[in-house]
């Protein structure tokens, strides 16, 4: 038999070292999975039960576009077939407009699709990969109050409100936007942190299969663009559709009554009210209060060779580029890959994590940030249609200059640093090929008009001055 001597595999794994992922969500969970693949002890500390005993998991959205990133890095572990076959593709937008007329837009080539997927069930599926491993732990019921830059212990609350108190060689914080890990980092000399809450919130609508069919075109990502408001569509294997409005808290607040929904609705989005169900809309709507969204950057991402950030907890994206837990799993990526260049060495591989993932992370919240901003000024369904035909038209016809931001951002690996520089350099160069086609033209009809000079009547200047005088007063 041949042995595989390039996996790092090969130590036994009473000589690694521990590492305690904190935060079991999407990106904890798959963490675990490249540590425990790395042969570490894995511990894993979770504040909420197993969600896979929990019946009912409360929290942000049910579900997510899952893209080219984060199927590469779910691929490293394994897990991309078991996510994507149970995803939904969707090849392009479906775009609502206010008449109720549905335009669709192709994300790109034939083939190319993002895929809706389950947060509960992406979540599960990752805890259960990671427990796979023989030297992975799973502690649930186990909230991170606070730890020890000195000496990297770390406090833990139980359930029943007792203290614990856990040591380990690295702790990876993965415990999302209000990281409880970030806290010591706040404390740093030379830690850059910013927060921004933007006005809009976000509310979450179910709308039911119709005859037991999806009540719109299912391989689709839905969407009503309305500027201040907006709505997003994602299908679900059970045939739902889970429906997202964005708008602003003012907005939230001035409707207070089911009649007002309804109203709301007429004007808005009249063609979503029968296919989620006046009834249901009027009860739904005020089920939950709308959930805030937050913009967290920072740096460093790690605190000597101790402690490293990663996911939601590093960086909080607004979710207006469907890439939050795309970027945080390729955050796992980046990281794995740094481990194998720098052999597994933290206090090498953690300043260059650093070095490499903050520009890109800090480039995805800013472009996630732009979009805000973009659609809530000046995206109705015509111009969000046109600007996607002029990107696809401009893409078909210099395939190889201009690539849509979206596709570098969605379809590739590109760093998202990169992608920003690629995309201003695009629009310089479109700008000058517009000033390119304008000199042309203006020459061009300049040349033609010498070439061949209109046939215009010779009339003499003192019989033209009384036709000039005419047109100026009939009378
Ligand atoms: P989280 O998912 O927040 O997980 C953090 C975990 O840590 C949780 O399980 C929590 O219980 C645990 N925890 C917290 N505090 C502690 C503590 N003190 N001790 C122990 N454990 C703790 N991204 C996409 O890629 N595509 C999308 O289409 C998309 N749509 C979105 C739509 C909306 C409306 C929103 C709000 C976000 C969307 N995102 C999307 C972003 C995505 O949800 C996040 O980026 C992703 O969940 C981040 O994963 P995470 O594991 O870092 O954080
Ligand atoms: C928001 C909430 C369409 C899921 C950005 C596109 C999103 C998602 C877009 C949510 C939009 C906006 C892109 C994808 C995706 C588009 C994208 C946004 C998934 C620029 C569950 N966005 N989202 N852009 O191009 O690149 O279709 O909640 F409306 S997927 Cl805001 Cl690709």
């Amino acid at each position: 038999t041949t042995m595989d001597y390039s996996t790092n595999d090969s130590k036994p794994t009473s000589e690694k070292k521990v590492v305690a992922v904190v935060g079991g969500g999407l990106v904890g969970a798959l963490n675990a999975c490249y540590f425990a693949k790395r042969g570490f002890q894995v511990e894993v500390f979770e504040s909420r039960e197993d969600i896979r005993q929990a019946k009912i998991v409360k929290g942000r959205s049910i579900n997510l576009a899952l893209s080219h990133r984060g199927r590469q890095a779910l691929k490293q572990v394994g897990m991309e077939d078991t996510i994507v076959s149970k995803g939904i593709p969707m090849h392009s937008r479906m775009v609502h407009s206010l008449n109720g007329t549905q335009s669709p837009i192709p994300y790109g080539k034939k083939g190319q699709y993002i895929l809706s997927v389950d947060r509960a069930n992406l979540n599960k599926e990752l805890l259960s990969a990671a427990e796979t491993y023989p030297n992975t732990k799973l502690n649930f019921a186990h909230k991170l109050l606070d730890w020890s830059t000195e000496t990297g212990a770390m406090t833990f609350v139980r359930a029943e409100g007792a203290k614990e108190e856990i040591q380990a060689d690295l702790i990876v914080g993965c415990d999302g936007a209000f990281s409880a890990i970030r806290k010591q980092f706040l404390r740093q000399s030379r830690f850059n942190y910013s927060q921004t809450y933007i006005p809009h919130g976000y509310l979450e609508l179910t709308m039911p299969p119709i005859n037991g069919e999806f009540a719109m075109k299912p391989n689709y990502l839905h969407i009503w663009p309305r500027n201040t408001f907006m709505m997003i569509a994602l299908p679900n294997l059970d045939k739902t559709f889970t429906c997202t409005l964005f708008m602003p808290f003012e907005e939230f607040e001035k409707v207070t009554t089911g009649d007002q929904v309804i109203k709301f609705f007429q004007k808005y989005f009249p063609d979503a009210i029968p296919l989620i169900g006046a009834e249901a809309l009027k009860r739904d709507y005020f089920h939950l209060p709308a959930q805030a969204m937050v913009s967290v950057k920072c740096s460093p991402y790690h605190l000597g060779d101790k402690c490293v950030l990663m996911g939601d907890a590093a960086h909080a994206v607004v979710p207006f580029y469907g890439q939050g837990m795309n970027a945080g799993f390729e955050d796992c990526l980046v990281f794995n890959e740094i481990m194998d260049q720098l052999n597994e060495d933290f206090s090498a591989v953690l300043p260059e994590y650093t070095r490499v993932r903050v520009p890109d992370d800090h480039a995805i919240a800013d472009l996630a940030m732009y979009n805000y901003v973009e659609m809530r000024a000046h995206v109705n369904s015509k111009w969000f249609l046109f600007r996607k035909y002029v990107d696809n038209f401009l893409h078909i016809i210099m395939p190889r200059t201009i690539i849509p931001l979206y596709t570098m951002v969605t379809f590739t690996r590109t760093r998202y640093h990169k992608a920003v520089k690629r995309w201003h350099w695009q629009d310089k160069v479109i700008n000058q090929g517009l000033l390119f086609c304008a000199a042309v033209s203006v020459a061009g009809g300049s040349y033609l008009l010498v070439r061949y000079p209109p046939n215009m009547p010779n009339i003499p200047m003192e019989k033209l001055w009384p036709r000039l005088q005419a047109l100026k007063s009939p009378f």
